[in-house]
């Protein structure tokens, strides 16, 4: 669809958008003042048809989802970031550890029309290298054709230290144990300074990095993400994705970009913050699709954005809405309010309710299935209450 330009520009020069709308219909690279731009426009409605224009010419009206399952290993973790309402030290109220035979037993009763299990948690220097190969095993044993998309740079830091071996060797013994693909958590902003007040003892924005660059050169994918919402300045989440597309231009090894909104509640330091509004969240699904160009997916992932805003983002660039997903606990211990699991039906009803066509994907984006022809279904009692 052409993009009725000059009414566009004349808008857009108003709203401190000028130069952006004739940049995207002509496929030009956003610079960082204009992602700076857009962080400051009122003009969401602008920046939302742009990024829908430029999601059109990437995916037309496909809205992936997939079948998957949460497994967040252990809430054991050291790095005691001031953002993360999950943490746990051993023998805190509500810690635990999950054994290999527990994750196993988790998948092996899980929907066995799954094609992927999540599996990320916290760090926590107890555990041996082989706790890590194991879990891994555990999972291919009991579901041998399912996806394993585990670990984030900050676990695999672990592992790799665990090992004592070179990243290559150890990414050969993960990959041996099971593992697929990586996803992209850990990165959270950044910035140097909000990681000196709020994660100091998470890994430097250079090692995340260095670690997602190893790891795409070696063969994996993995996804990057961006936690908005804290205390980063504008000018701080643009750096950060100007990293990330600098990245993606060398390595091509990202899939997926997917903006998480920031949870308070329960919180170490941050509960007193609100949450970003719908509209800052729908501009971030924006943002990230018009300036990450280099990245193929942008998700929506509902879990955090809630149901309402999931749906409207798939108008506003966003080409995917994470998977059915049961038992995730990062986000609900910081008081989400969605459901923690969606039915098949559920999600199909978003998307075709937005006027896209469901295709059920694997991680690798390939389909599994495609409901191009199924009709909106019948509103029956159960999908009609759909939580927002
Ligand atoms: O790394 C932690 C973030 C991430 C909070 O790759 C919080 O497909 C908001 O990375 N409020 C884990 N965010 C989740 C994640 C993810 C999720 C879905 C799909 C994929 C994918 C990756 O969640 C953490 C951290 O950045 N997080 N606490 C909080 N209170």
């Amino acid at each position: 669809m052409e993009l009725p330009l000059e009414a566009l520009e004349n808008r857009a020069q108003t709203t401190g958008l000028a130069g952006i709308p004739t940049k995207v219909a002509n496929g030009h690279r956003l610079s960082t003042g204009d992602a700076l731009a857009m962080y400051r426009s009122d003009d969401v409605a602008l920046l939302g048809l742009l990024a829908n224009h430029m999601r059109k010419a990437m995916h037309g009206d496909v809205a992936y989802y997939n079948v998957n399952i949460h497994v967040n290993y252990t809430n054991w973790c050291n790095q005691f970031c001031g953002f993360c309402a999950f943490q746990r030290r051993p023998g805190d109220d509500g810690a635990y550890c999950m054994t290999p035979e527990q994750v196993h037993d988790v998948l092996a009763s899980a929907n066995p029309e799954a094609t992927e299990v999540h599996m990320v948690a916290g760090v926590w220097p107890a555990l041996k290298y082989s706790y890590f190969l194991e879990i891994l095993r555990a999972a291919k044993t009991a579901r041998p054709d399912i996806h394993v998309k585990a670990f984030t740079m900050v676990e695999i830091d672990e592992i790799v230290r665990l090992a004592k071996k070179p990243l290559a060797e150890v990414l050969d013994e993960l990959r041996e144990a099971g593992l697929d693909s990586m996803p992209g958590g850990g990165a959270e902003v950044f910035s140097e300074r909000v990681r000196q007040q709020l994660y100091p003892r998470k890994m430097s924005a250079e090692r995340w990095l260095e670690l997602a660059r190893g790891i795409h050169k070696y063969g994996f994918k993995t996804n990057c993400t961006m936690l908005y919402g804290m205390t980063e300045t504008l000018e701080e989440r643009v750096d950060h994705l100007t990293r990330l597309r600098a990245l993606q231009d060398d390595t091509q090894g990202f899939q997926t970009y997917i903006p998480l909104a920031f949870h308070p509640a329960n919180t170490p330091k941050l509960s007193h913050l609100p949450m970003p509004s719908p509209l800052e969240r729908l501009r971030s699904i924006a943002i990230g699709r018009l300036y990450l160009d280099n990245v193929p997916h942008v998700k929506a992932y509902w879990i955090m954005t809630g149901l309402a805003v999931a749906q409207a983002a798939l108008s506003m660039g966003a080409d995917d809405l994470d998977g059915t997903v049961s038992q995730e606990k990062v986000y609900h211990d910081a008081g989400a309010q969605t459901p923690e699991i969606l039915r098949r039906q559920d999600i199909h009803r978003l998307i075709l309710e937005s006027g896209h066509v469901p295709v059920e994907r694997n991680t690798l984006y390939q389909v599994v299935r495609d409901f191009r022809h199924q009709e909106l279904p019948i509103k029956d009692a159960s999908s009609s209450a759909l939580p927002v």
